[in-house]
């Protein structure tokens, strides 16, 4: 390299801070030998699937760490989400926040409910209990909140909003596996919560996903609607799909869950990290973790503002990447942006000023045991790097590329 590029940002094209690509969601792996255990078991017994003693075994350890009476294990949380909405008879509308994976969505509408987008709350990240009033009609049946990033949302408010309309509440808790809201462990709240244990997530079985309720009734529902709606060998009694995760998605889950201190800790220290290298980067906010609360702190999200740091989120995204740094911008643009909903609601935005202003500004960065403290320490560096020299560095590529996304919002101007 040229004496002139050394130094120099790769995006200009100096040498990346990683070799290799750093990403968002890289699996964590427990013990490999008590996996293979558990597989060589598989093979030895022949039961590959249609709940087996390890299927079992999982839903036992959740529904334990969750403190519930009933938990199912699934194929992955979305078909997690179907059933049980499908279960719970949610049907028209059902009132859910833009801002999250096109799953919660995406859920609904294949099987024809209209997901009806609810704006978060102003300076939060989750679905405003105060706009909930706004959006029911006499076709609503349901409510589905998300728990982001694995911070609860309001659930005390929301609960009170739905008990008001009678309406069900079914949280997707993809995120938070592992976390508490008020002392108290997620998966125990509305009617029913879902988890996903995908392979990007803080535990994973491969692909994975339960439905975890106090309901008996639903529980039993769920668990028949999960296997084709048998009821022993030669009766249906719902309709039904497949839904059911296999053994060795379930040894992989219960290995996972054996390392979960681990993972948390690891969790907890790449936190630590960057709040520590951002706290005095301006323009830049960490969203933080409750630590007073069972947290799995297993994604790394901020905020930029770029009318403080001069630098966009889009250009901030591109410059990392350069670096290696594979940041994300979940859940950009929306789920109102994306079809089919866009074509449906093309003014949806309109009503969801909170969640466009947001989804404008945040990143998530890398994390869980793939990547180490000292890690973390170079990427906090390098933000604070591009941010203290943020005007040049936004006028210069700016300068190489008219990208919509690189100008700064004409806002800040004033
Ligand atoms: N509700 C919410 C709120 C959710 O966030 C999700 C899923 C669901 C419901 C539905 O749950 P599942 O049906 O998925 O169980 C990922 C995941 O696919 C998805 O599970 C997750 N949320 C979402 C937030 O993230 P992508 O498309 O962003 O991830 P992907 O596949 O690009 O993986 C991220 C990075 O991880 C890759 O760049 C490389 C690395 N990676 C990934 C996989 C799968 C690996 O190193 N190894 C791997 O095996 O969606």
């Amino acid at each position: 390299m040229s004496e002139d590029r050394k130094g120099q940002l790769a995006i200009f094209g100096g040498k990346p801070t990683f070799p290799k690509p750093l990403h968002v969601g890289v699996p964590n792996l427990g013990d490999r030998e008590r996996l293979y255990a558990r597989i060589d078991g598989i093979l030895d017994h022949r039961v590959l699937t249609n709940r087996g003693p390890l299927v079992m075994e999982f839903e036992e350890r959740i529904a334990d760490l969750v403190g519930v009476r009933h938990c199912i294990a699934m194929c992955n949380g979305t078909v997690a989400l179907e059933i049980v909405t499908r279960a719970l008879e949610f049907e028209h509308e059902v009132i859910t926040p833009s801002m999250t994976f096109i799953a919660t969505a995406h859920a609904l509408q294949w099987q024809r409910i209209t997901p009806v987008f609810c704006d978060i709350a102003p300076g939060g990240h989750h679905l405003d209990p105060a706009r909930i009033k706004d959006l029911v009609t006499p076709r609503s049946s349901g409510i589905l909140p998300v728990n982001l990033w694995g911070r609860p949302c309001n659930i005390d408010t929301i609960m009170s909003v739905a008990g008001h309309y009678e309406l069900p509440v079914v949280f997707d808790s993809a995120h938070a596996f592992g976390c508490s809201y008020k002392g108290k462990m997620i998966g125990g709240f509305g009617t029913a919560e879902v988890f996903s244990f995908h392979a990007t997530k803080f535990i994973n079985s491969f692909e994975g996903g339960a439905v975890v309720t106090d309901d008996d009734d639903l529980a039993e529902k769920v668990r028949l609607m999960q296997n084709f709606g048998f009821e022993g060998r030669d009766s249906v009694v719902h309709v039904g799909i497949n839904g059911k995760m296999t053994e060795i998605e379930a040894a992989m889950g219960l290995t996972s869950l054996e390392s979960m201190p681990a993972f948390v800790e690891h969790n907890r220290q790449n936190y630590a990290a960057y709040r520590d290298g951002l706290h005095r980067v301006p323009g830049i906010r960490l969203i933080e973790y409750d630590e007073r609360e069972h947290c799995n702190f297993q994604y790394i999200v901020i905020e930029l503002d770029e009318c403080i740091s001069s630098v966009t989120c889009a250009q901030m995204l591109d410059i990392l990447a350069a670096e290696n740094i594979d940041a994300r911008r979940y859940f950009y643009p929306g789920c109102h942006r994306m079809e089919p909903y866009r074509s449906y609601f093309p003014n949806a935005g309109m009503l969801l000023p909170n969640t466009e202003n947001l989804l404008g500004k945040v990143l998530t960065l890398p994390t869980g045991t793939s990547v180490s403290v000292e890690q973390v320490e170079k990427i906090t560096g390098l933000i604070a790097r591009v941010i203290e020299s943020g005007r040049s560095v936004g006028l210069r590529l700016r300068a190489m590329s008219g990208r919509r996304e690189y100008s700064i919002d004409s806002a800040c101007e004033a």
